[in-house]
């Protein structure tokens, strides 16, 4: 069986060519025109990266190397009794565009067990941050220190070829993946269970198996098959996003893996990015409340009004290049619907409630150019249905998501030796000027 890295060391010479050909035969070639609305629209529909693991059709939602959600969840192995994706399988293709074989998952979550430990400094670190501190600040925290154990850092101090930054590279991206899930169970064991003891890392289980065990919902296979279905379909959003893009700009100055995802995990932690799906839970139980037990049209209506009225998003609507109903909010729905507790729940009904009703008062509204939920609309309801009630550590939990495109896609950077990314910038009086030559 091949390794993820024998398998990566592959397919790397002909990605290469590739963009060596894009490069010489088309270099010169025009893909789109530069408008003075995208310079201040935060570059909306500018056609500026180079991003190989996943592409977003703004109708048809992500693909990941060509494949649908549905695709996945048809050929990516799953955990040994379990139906869903898991990281290890996600991961795989993400970095090397294939599908890996179950055996090849399996020594994948073996590897990424064993090498699950945080060093000592790194866990008094954590533990001597407020309780009152934000879990995504204190993950980002964790992550950063991570770095003192850098293999890319240290090779570059050495005085590496350019050609060997992306084993480095890897190296440090695989430590980190596996690192992630302890990382964030102790941040969540420090805030809202202090004192529990940590489990062991279980060296035969999975990724998220292991992270629900150490969260310590491990008992809970449906929880634990959910997380592993939320952290698969997260992974990966194509390369604009604001957490991934972060994590390219970083990575770019040859900053370390460590300090690149640290980076983009507080992009990540914005209210318009990841930090929505705590906003939601937050807009669904006030809506909740203000409604009391009668789900009507009409009060969700009333409701959705006055949240907009108010001047505030509808969280967990709207998106930046999607113009339909998010497929990953799809999916977790239809998760939900083969599981009658999940079916049967009063978040869970609210939610798909409000999903039918938001998009037409979006509409009329006529503001957002996509008046359709997003994965946050529910991502984190059902999380608060099984129980998992600490709405401030959501984010964290797509946090260890995002990781597995944002740094297999750090490897692709350096395997491809993409420079330094520093687009132009104007002033208003020098576009002005522009404008009118
Ligand atoms: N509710 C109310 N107004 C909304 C809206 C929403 N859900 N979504 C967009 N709008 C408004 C915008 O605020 C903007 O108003 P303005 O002209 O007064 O500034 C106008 O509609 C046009 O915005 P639009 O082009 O449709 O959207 P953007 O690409 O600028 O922004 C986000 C996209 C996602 C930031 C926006 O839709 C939003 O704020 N949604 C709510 C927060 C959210 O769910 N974020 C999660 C997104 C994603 F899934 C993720 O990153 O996790």
């Amino acid at each position: 069986t091949k390794s993820l890295k024998e398998t990566l060391q592959e397919v790397i010479p002909a990605k290469q060519e590739q963009l060596k050909r894009l490069k010489t035969e088309h270099g010169q070639a025009v893909v789109g025109d530069v408008k003075i609305e995208n310079i201040i629209g935060g570059m909306r529909g500018l056609k500026a990266m180079l991003w190989d693991a996943s592409v977003l059709d703004p109708n048809e939602g992500i693909r990941f190397h060509g494949l649908s959600i549905p695709d996945c969840q048809k050929v990516l192995p799953p955990a040994p009794g379990g139906k869903e994706i898991i990281a290890e399988s996600m991961l795989w293709l993400l970095l090397t565009g294939q599908v890996p074989t179950p055996e090849q998952t399996r020594q994948l979550s073996r590897e990424l067990a064993e090498k699950g430990e945080l060093p000592a400094f790194v866990e008094s670190l954590v533990d001597s941050l407020p309780t009152t501190l934000h879990p995504m600040t204190q993950l980002g925290i964790g992550v950063a220190a991570l770095n003192r154990d850098s293999s890319f850092q240290a090779a570059y101090e050495m005085g590496m070829k350019k050609s060997e930054y992306w084993t480095h590279t890897l190296d440090d991206c695989i430590n980190l993946i596996a690192r992630l899930p302890v990382l964030a169970a102790r941040i969540y064991r420090n805030v809202y269970k202090p004192g529990n003891p940590l489990p062991a890392i279980n060296k035969d289980l999975d990724l998220v198996g292991n992270y629900s065990n150490l969260l310590g919902y491990g008992d809970n296979q449906s929880l634990t098959e959910y997380l592993r279905l939320y952290i698969a379909l997260h992974g990966d959003h194509e390369g604009g996003n604001a957490s991934a893009h972060t994590a390219h700009l970083v990575g770019s100055t040859l900053s370390d893996p460590y300090l690149s995802y640290s980076a983009a995990l507080f992009a990540l932690a914005g209210p318009l990015h990841g930090l929505a799906n705590q906003e939601v839970l937050r807009w669904q139980l006030a809506m909740q409340k203000e409604i009391g037990n009668v789900i009507s049209n009409e009060n969700i209506r009333d409701y959705l009004w006055k949240t907009l009225k108010s001047g505030q998003v509808v969280p967990g609507y709207g998106h930046g290049v999607l113009r339909k109903p998010d497929p990953r909010f799809i999916a977790l729905q239809e998760f939900c619907n083969t599981r009658p507790d999940l079916k049967d729940s009063h978040i869970i009904q609210l939610v798909n409630k409000t999903s039918e009703i938001a998009p037409d008062v979006l509409k009329e509204h006529g503001k957002t150019k996509n008046p359709y939920p997003n994965v946050d609309a529910t991502s984190g309801c059902v999380l608060y249905h099984y129980g998992f009630t600490e709405f401030k550590y959501y984010t964290v939990i797509f946090g260890v998501s995002r990781a597995l495109g944002a740094l297999t896609q750090l490897v692709w950077a350096r395997a491809l030796g993409l420079p330094l990314e520093r687009p132009k910038s104007y002033s208003m009086d020098a576009l002005e000027k522009l404008v009118k030559q």
